[in-house]
C-alpha cells in the first residue's frame, strides 16, 4: 500500500553532486535520534486517536520530512558486496545511495535492508534519506505513545561475502522426558557450512540443515537461562548463535515451558528515555532488564513493536520470557467504529504480511522469545488471520498471540487486557468442568487454550490496586497463565528546565495527556510503589510467618530452594538463619520457629526473608525476593498523670490547637477527602455509568468542608470540643468529639470520636485529622509499614518496623501531582521540621495512616506538573484512621468494594508531642 513519498519538491536532493545545496543549509543531528529532540519540531502525543484525519491512505499535508545526508568511505571488503540495514526509521523513508534510489521504507520499528552492491564504492559515497513523519503506514502505527520521528536506531552496512551465510533459523526443542535437546537447523549459504557446538561436542556438516539430537542438555528457562554457544562456519563467514533448549506449548488449557506450568510475572515495555525518546541505549535496556529481574518479574511483552535488537540479547542472557510483538496497531478506527479498519482489507494484507515476516526474521533465534504477537488493538480482520497462519507455518515452535481476536480463531492463547476480577475468575473456572452440551466448536477450541491478561493493572500515578486479587486467582486456577502490568516506564520528556513533559505541554491540538505516564518506573527509572508490591505479589518464595512456624511456598517453575538463603530477625536485633531443606519447585514447607526465635520473650515484629544465596547476572548475594512477617505490638502506656490544658495554645474561636510547646502548628481539622489520584479521575470499568470519584466527592463536597464548633467545655481534667465538619449546600456531616488533656508543657493527649451525620451520597477517600505545622518538612521518623507509602489495596512489599525517610522521600514524585505518601500501619510517627518536631503516638488499640507533604492536598489537586508545585512552606500532617484503596480504574476495575470507605464512625486516642 504504499504510495510513495512524493509529497516534497523535487529540488535534486539526492544527486550524487554535493553542489546542489550549500554546506550551510545543513545542520548536524546524530543519527540515532528523533528530530523533534534534536531542536526541529515538537512531539505530540496520542493514546488511540489520530493525529490526522483518517483519510486512507493519506497522510496529512502538513507532514514534517526530514532530509539525512552522509558522505562517508568503504572497506573493499563491503564494496565486494553488503547491505546497507537501517534497524528504525519513523515512520517511512525515500533511500539514495550515490544518486540511486535504493527503495522506501515502512515499519517504523523494523529493520531494512537495502542491497548496495554495485552502487557502493570506496570513497566518497553521498546517502541521502528523506524521512516523512507520516506516510500511509501511519494508518498502521497508532501505539499509545509520542509521535516521533526520524533515524532513531542505528544504520549499518554489512558484507555480504559470496561465499557467507545468508540466513539461519535455529529452531531448538527440549524434552522434559527425558532431558534431551533437539536442534532443527535451516541454513542458506554460498558454501558449504560446518555446525559446532564445542559443548556438546558437536562438530559436524550443516550444509543442509536438518534435525539434529543433540543429547543430554540443560534446559534454558527464565529460571536458568542456559545457552549453548553455537557457531556456523562457511568459507566465507562465521555465524554465532546462542542456543537455548526449550519447549512452549499448551496442554489442556495449561501453559507448559519445558513439561512444566508457568505463569507469567509480566510487563509491558515501550522504549523510552527521557532525554532521547526511543532511542535504546544498552545502559537503558540493560538497566530495565535488571531491575525487573530484582522485582521478581519473569516476563516482557515488547509493547507494541519489536525493541532494540539487543534487547532480546538481554533477555535471552538474563532469564526473561518474551512475547515479541509486531509493530502493529490500528487503534485509532475505532473512533469511527472500526470503519475502514485495514485489518479487514485485502489491500493492505501484503502490509501486515510484511510486518509479520520481518519481525520474526529478525528475532527468530532468540530463545527467549516464547509468543509472537501479531500487534495490539487493530481490531479484527482476515489480514490478521493470514499473519497468524504465515506464523504457524513458519515456526510452529512458538505459539502465537494476539489480544483482538476474543474468539481465539486464529491464536494459541486466550488474551484479554484489563479483565475485572469475576471475569477472569470465571475463565478460570470454566475449564474445571465439562463443556455445556450447546458449546459451539470454537467455544470448545477456546477452552482448550490457557488465558492470559496481556495487559492488566494499568500502573499511572497512585496505584495500581488489586494486584493481591490478581495474583490469587492466577495462583489458584491452571488455565491462568498470569499477565503482564500495563506498563514499565512512564514516558515522560525532560523538560530544558527540570521536570517531565506529558501530552499537550507541546501545544498539540490533539492530545491525551498525561495517560503517556502509566509506569512502574519514572522516566528516569525511578521506582514506583507499585513496582514494590508488584515484587511481593511475583515472588518465587511466599513466607508466611505463622505463630510459631514459617510457612514458605516454592513459587518457581523448575528449581528448588537452594538458591535462596532464609533469615529470620526479630525486634528488637535478633536473627538468625532459618533451615528450609530442599523444598521441590511448587513445594509447601512449614518449618518450625528456630529455638533462638522460639525461646524469645516477646518478639514485637518477626520478620523472614528470603535473599539470593550467590551472585546472579542480575542481583548480588543477598539481594531479597521475599519476605513476610508477623507484628505483635503492645500498645504504650498511657500517661498517668494529666489536667486540663491551658485554653492559650487554642485558638479561642475553632478550638484549634495552634501550639504545642515552642512547635506553632493548626488543627486538626477533618478531612475525607484526597487530592484526586489519576485512578480517581476515571470510573472503574465495572461501573462505567457512574462519575468517577474525584467528580462524585467534589459534587458532594468532600474537597470544600468547613468546620464549626458545636460546644464546647473546659473543666479541671480536660477541655472537650465538639464540632461538625460538613460541606456547604449539604446537609451530611462528620461530627467530631475531641478530650484534650494536658500531659507536659509540650504534650497532650487527644481523644478523638469521629461520627458521620446524615447520608453521605459517596464513599469517602479517608477519615482523618489533619494538621498544619508552621515551618517546611524536613523527614518523618515511624513505626509502622515502610519504607515506601501504602494504602489499603497496595500495601505489599512494605514492612513493619522503625523507619525513617528524609524530606524528598515523604511523597512520591508523580509527574502529574496527585496523593500520595501515606505510610499505614503507624503506632508512632515523629515529625520533623526547620522549627522543630511533631511525635504522634497511638494510644488506642488501631494504627493509623501518616502522610506529611510539603504541599496543601489543593495544591496537589490543581498543579499540572511536579516540577510546578509550590512549597508553602508548611508542613501538611494527616493522621487518617481509615483510608480508601486506590484502585486501577485509569484501565480495569476501580477500588474493590472491600477496599473502599463507606462513611463511618472511627475512634483514635493520640499522644501529641513537641520533641
Ligand atoms: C490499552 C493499550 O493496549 C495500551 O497500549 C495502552 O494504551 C493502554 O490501553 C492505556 O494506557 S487499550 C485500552 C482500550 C485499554
Amino acid at each position: 500500500m504504499s504510495r510513495g513519498l512524493t509529497v516534497a519538491p523535487a529540488d535534486g536532493w539526492t544527486d550524487d553532486d554535493l553542489s546542489w545545496a550549500p554546506v550551510d543549509a545543513w545542520s548536524d543531528i546524530p543519527v540515532p535520534a528523533h528530530w523533534v529532540l534534536e531542536g526541529h519540531g515538537k512531539p505530540a502525543y496520542t493514546n488511540t486517536r489520530f493525529p490526522f484525519a483518517i483519510d486512507v491512505p493519506n497522510p496529512p499535508d502538513e507532514n514534517p520530512i526530514g532530509d539525512y545526508r552522509l558522505i562517508f568511505d568503504a572497506t573493499p571488503e563491503l564494496t565486494a558486496g553488503a547491505v546497507l540495514r537501517f534497524d528504525g526509521i519513523e515512520s517511512a523513508a525515500e533511500v539514495h545511495l550515490n544518486g540511486r534510489l535504493l527503495g522506501e521504507t515502512r515499519g517504523s520499528r523494523l529493520t531494512h535492508e537495502f542491497d548496495v552492491s554495485g552502487t557502493l564504492r570506496e570513497s566518497g559515497n553521498v546517502l541521502a534519506v528523506r524521512v516523512a513523519q507520516f506516510s500511509d503506514a501511519s494508518y498502521l502505527e497508532d501505539q499509545d505513545m509520542w509521535w516521533m520521528p526520524g533515524i532513531f536506531r542505528d544504520v549499518e552496512l554489512v558484507a555480504t561475502p559470496a561465499d557467507g551465510i545468508w540466513d539461519a533459523f535455529a529452531v531448538t526443542d527440549y524434552e522434559a522426558l527425558d532431558g534431551t535437546g533437539t536442534l532443527d537447523l535451516f541454513v542458506e549459504a554460498g558454501s558449504p557450512v560446518q555446525l559446532r557446538i564445542p559443548e556438546l561436542g558437536i562438530d559436524l556438516d550443516a550444509s543442509d540443515g536438518g534435525v539434529i539430537g543433540v543429547g543430554e542438555v540443560e534446559p534454558w528457562s527464565a529460571e536458568n537461562p542456559r545457552l549453548y554457544e553455537a557457531v556456523l562456519v562457511s568459507a566465507g563467514e562465521t555465524v554465532t548463535l546462542r542456543l537455548g533448549f526449550r519447549r512452549i506449548e499448551v496442554r489442556d488449557s495449561v501453559l507448559l515451558v519445558n513439561g512444566e506450568p508457568i505463569q507469567f510475572r509480566g510487563v509491558n515495555r515501550h522504549e523510552h528515555d527521557p532525554e532521547k525518546g526511543r532511542v535504546a541505549s544498552p545502559e537503558r535496556m540493560k538497566q530495565d532488564l535488571l531491575l525487573m529481574k530484582q522485582h521478581n518479574v519473569n516476563a516482557v511483552r515488547t509493547s507494541h513493536y519489536p525493541p532494540h535488537p539487543g534487547f532480546l540479547d538481554l533477555t535471552d542472557e538474563l532469564g526473561l520470557y518474551v512475547v515479541l510483538e509486531c509493530d502493529l496497531e490500528t487503534h485509532g478506527f475505532e473512533e469511527i467504529g472500526w470503519k475502514g479498519n485495514p485489518s479487514a482489507d485485502p489491500e493492505w494484507r501484503g502490509a501486515y504480511l510484511d510486518r509479520m515476516q520481518r519481525t520474526v526474521h529478525r528475532d527468530k533465534n532468540h530463545a527467549s522469545v516464547v509468543i509472537w504477537s501479531l500487534g495490539n488493538e487493530a481490531g479484527t480482520g482476515t489480514n490478521l488471520e493470514a499473519m497468524a497462519a504465515w506464523t504457524r507455518g513458519f515456526d510452529p515452535s512458538r505459539l502465537i498471540h494476539y489480544e483482538g481476536d476474543w474468539a481465539s480463531t486464529y491464536v494459541d492463547v486466550y488474551s484479554r487486557m484489563y479483565a475485572g476480577f469475576e471475569e477472569v475468575r470465571r475463565i478460570g473456572e470454566e475449564v474445571l468442568t465439562p463443556a455445556p452440551f450447546d458449546a459451539t466448536a470454537a467455544q470448545i477450541h477456546r477452552r482448550s487454550l490457557p488465558f492470559m491478561q496481556c495487559e492488566y493493572a494499568h500502573a499511572m500515578g497512585n496505584g495500581p490496586g488489586g494486584l493481591q486479587e490478581y495474583q490469587e486467582l492466577f495462583d489458584t486456577y491452571p488455565r491462568l497463565a498470569g499477565g503482564f502490568i500495563w506498563e514499565w516506564i512512564e514516558h515522560g520528556l525532560s523538560l530544558p528546565g527540570g521536570g517531565y513533559a506529558y501530552g499537550g505541554d507541546f501545544g498539540e491540538d490533539v492530545h491525551d495527556s498525561n495517560f503517556v505516564i502509566d509506569g512502574l518506573v519514572g522516566p528516569n527509572r525511578e521506582v514506583r510503589p507499585g513496582l514494590v508490591a508488584l515484587a511481593h505479589w511475583y515472588t518465587p518464595a511466599r513466607i508466611t510467618v505463622l505463630d510459631d512456624a514459617v510457612r514458605i511456598e516454592n513459587r518457581y517453575a523448575f528449581a528448588d530452594l537452594s538458591g535462596l538463603t532464609f533469615t529470620w530477625s526479630a525486634s528488637p536485633d535478633v536473627s538468625g538463619e532459618l533451615k528450609v531443606g530442599d523444598v521441590a519447585a511448587g513445594e509447601v514447607v512449614v518449618v518450625p520457629f528456630p529455638d533462638d526465635l522460639a525461646n524469645l520473650d516477646l518478639p514485637e515484629i518477626v520478620t523472614v526473608t528470603a535473599a539470593l544465596a550467590a551472585d546472579t547476572a542480575w542481583a548480588p548475594a543477598g539481594h531479597v525476593v521475599g519476605r513476610g512477617e508477623r507484628v505483635w505490638l503492645e500498645l504504650p502506656d498511657a500517661p498517668e498523670e494529666t489536667s486540663a490544658p491551658s485554653v492559650g495554645s487554642f485558638d479561642p474561636v475553632s478550638l484549634k490547637l495552634l501550639s504545642l510547646g515552642s512547635l506553632s502548628l493548626e488543627g486538626p481539622e477533618v478531612g475525607v477527602w484526597r487530592a484526586p489520584t489519576d485512578n480517581d479521575r476515571y470510573p472503574g470499568w465495572d461501573e462505567r455509568d457512574l462519575p468517577p470519584y474525584a467528580e462524585r466527592w467534589h459534587v458532594a463536597g468532600l474537597d470544600r468542608t468547613r468546620t464549626r464548633v458545636v460546644s464546647s467545655s473546659l473543666d479541671e481534667d480536660a477541655l472537650r470540643v465538639s464540632t461538625r465538619t460538613a460541606p456547604a449546600g449539604r446537609d451530611f456531616s462528620v461530627d467530631g468529639e475531641f478530650v484534650w488533656r494536658r500531659v507536659s508543657d509540650s504534650a497532650l493527649t487527644v481523644d478523638v470520636t469521629l461520627t458521620p451525620g446524615g447520608t453521605w451520597p459517596v464513599e469517602w477517600a479517608r477519615l482523618g485529622l489533619d494538621f498544619v505545622i508552621d515551618a517546611a518538612p524536613e523527614g518523618l521518623a515511624w513505626l509502622g509499614q515502610g519504607p515506601g507509602p501504602s494504602y489499603p489495596d497496595l500495601a505489599a512489599g512494605t514492612f513493619a518496623g522503625r523507619h525513617q525517610v528524609g524530606a524528598d522521600e515523604l511523597y512520591t514524585p508523580h509527574v502529574k501531582p496527585q496523593e500520595s505518601g501515606a505510610r499505614a500501619g503507624v503506632r508512632e510517627a515523629t515529625v520533623s521540621t526547620a522549627a522543630g518536631a511533631l511525635k504522634v503516638t497511638v494510644l488506642s488499640v488501631d494504627d493509623v495512616a501518616v502522610t506529611v507533604s510539603p504541599w496543601s492536598r489543593q495544591a496537589l489537586a490543581t498543579t499540572g506538573h511536579h516540577h510546578e508545585l509550590e512549597a508553602d512552606g508548611r508542613t501538611h500532617v494527616s493522621i487518617d484512621l481509615f483510608q480508601s484503596g486506590v484502585g486501577t480504574a485509569t484501565c480495569g476495575p476501580g477500588v474493590l468494594p472491600r477496599y473502599r470507605l463507606a462513611a463511618k464512625p472511627g475512634r483514635v486516642t493520640l499522644l501529641l508531642e513537641a520533641v
